[in-house]
């Protein structure tokens, strides 16, 4: 998308109801940047007040004239709703507004997103299955749209791409066996990861994942913190792919870190299903940073947005480190100095950060170090020769072992929680 020469011209369309008009402006500004991320200008913005969408169009037949007028005034190529469109709510509109461009709404627009950003194999499977059990349905049957679908991966534009070039005539019945192939595929993809999975718990080292509202600068702390050189970039949903590094605290400790993909308000359903094997990347960690764009006045709703798919996801309980990033951004003060207050006063682990100049770095990584470490001790052990027998429940019990095996007896270090700590205890020379 990003290669397009010219911009697709993009009307955007919401209905809210009487005094949710601010609402609907967060709403909306958010779209026009995800319409701006899938390569497209905003050319203009047509809402409605009214407490419910009409069955047929969502806009009432008056404005739908008026979006219609719009549209061949402006010579718009995609109109998008920020609500949920049915399947023949989008025939109707197109009939209704009579002009050649494509209808769409918000999930199918971040789904576009999506299938331009994937870049593995898992990644492409993961939105091409999304986009069958959510765009399909919506095109299937409308000859004229069928028609213009390129592939995912092609350099086609927003609105006019569908799951895949094989699916131009396909029907319902081949779109479920493409389903069902999918699922399978995707289903030996997250084995894999489990297998991985459960060798990176074998290995015994800490797991910290890192989520958070898209944008947010997740991609930008890994890099500060690790030197990883991901691609962060002033877009939504930049990050699709999980990526995890090993990173050394100053205080020795080896720590995991993994970036996923963002997080955004009414994600489409089907893309959290679809994406859930890399959700659960940074979700099975023993330690989540919920990372928070503290300069976006948005941020309260955002990391509620977060919170609330981090329980869907299961991970609701874990322990959890809030980081306030782009502190350096923030002009808020008052919000923030507010966010602050309520955090010391809630006991709730809160970090001030700017992962981009790297200020509050060195404080955030000294919390992460003392949150895997609590309940755990960095311990090394001098075990007499005659008391090797230990060294198997070491292996067993300890974390991050290394032996060192000398006449005076086995060197150890290792890392011990309370249980393993107190059966070694006897043999501790260094703490
Ligand atoms: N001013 C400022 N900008 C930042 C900071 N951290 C990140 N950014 C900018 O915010 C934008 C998004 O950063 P990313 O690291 O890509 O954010 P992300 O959370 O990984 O986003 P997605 O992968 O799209 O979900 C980029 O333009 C970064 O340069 C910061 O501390 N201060
Ligand atoms: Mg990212």
């Amino acid at each position: 998308m990003e290669t397009n020469t010219e911009k697709k011209k993009v009307i955007l369309c919401a209905i809210f109801p009487q005094g949710g008009e601010e609402a609907e402006d967060v709403s909306l500004g958010e779209l026009e940047r995800l319409a701006e991320t899938a390569g497209c200008e905003t050319a203009a913005i047509v809402t409605q007040c009214r407490e419910k969408p009409d069955v047929k169009t969502v806009l009432g037949s008056g404005k739908i004239a008026e979006l219609s007028d719009l549209c061949g005034a402006l010579g718009a190529d995609l109109i998008v709703f920020d609500c949920e469109l049915s399947p023949s709510q989008i025939k109707s509109i197109e009939d209704a507004v009579g002009r050649d461009a494509a209808v769409i709404d918000r999930s199918m627009l971040i789904l576009d997103i999506f299938a331009a950003h994937a870049r593995t194999s898992e990644g492409r499977l993961q939105v091409e299955l999304a986009q069958l059990r959510y765009t399909s349905p919506r095109l299937i049957g409308r000859g004229r749209e069928l028609s213009r679908q390129g592939g995912a991966s092609s350099s086609g534009s927003v609105g006019a791409r569908g799951p895949g070039e094989t699916k131009l005539e396909i029907d319902r019945r081949r779109v479920r066996e493409r389903i069902a192939a999918l699922e399978d595929e995707l289903e030996k993809v997250a084995q894999n990861r489990l297998v991985m999975r459960s060798q990176r718990d074998r290995s015994g080292i800490p797991k910290v994942g890192i989520v958070g509202y898209t944008n947010a600068g997740k991609s930008t702390l890994l890099n500060t913190l690790t030197g990883a050189n991901i691609l962060a970039e002033n877009k939504l949903f930049a990050t699709l792919d999980p990526t995890t590094r090993q990173f050394v605290t100053p205080g020795g400790v080896k720590i995991l870190l993994t970036d996923t993909v963002g997080f955004i308000r009414n994600l489409p359903h089907h893309l959290i299903k679809a994406f859930k094997s890399t959700l659960d990347e940074a979700v099975y960690s023993d330690l989540l940073l919920i990372v928070i764009d503290a300069s976006d006045p948005e941020f309260i709703t955002q990391t509620t947005v977060t919170t609330a798919l981090l329980e869907e996801l299961g991970a609701a309980g874990k322990p959890t480190l809030y980081v306030f990033n782009k502190c350096d951004a923030a002009s808020d003060r008052d919000a923030l100095i507010h966010m602050k207050a309520l955090a010391s006063k809630s006991g709730e682990d809160v970090v001030f950060v700017s992962a981009k100049t790297g200020a509050g770095c060195d404080a955030l990584v000294s919390k992460i170090e003392a949150m895997v470490m609590a309940g755990k001790h960095r311990v090394t052990l001098l075990i007499p020769v005659g008391d090797g027998a230990i060294t198997g429940i070491i292996y067993k019990e300890g974390d991050d072992v290394e032996m060192e095996y000398r006449e005076d007896g086995i060197l150890c270090r290792c890392i011990a929680d309370d249980r393993l700590y107190a059966k070694i205890k006897k043999y501790i020379i260094e703490e």
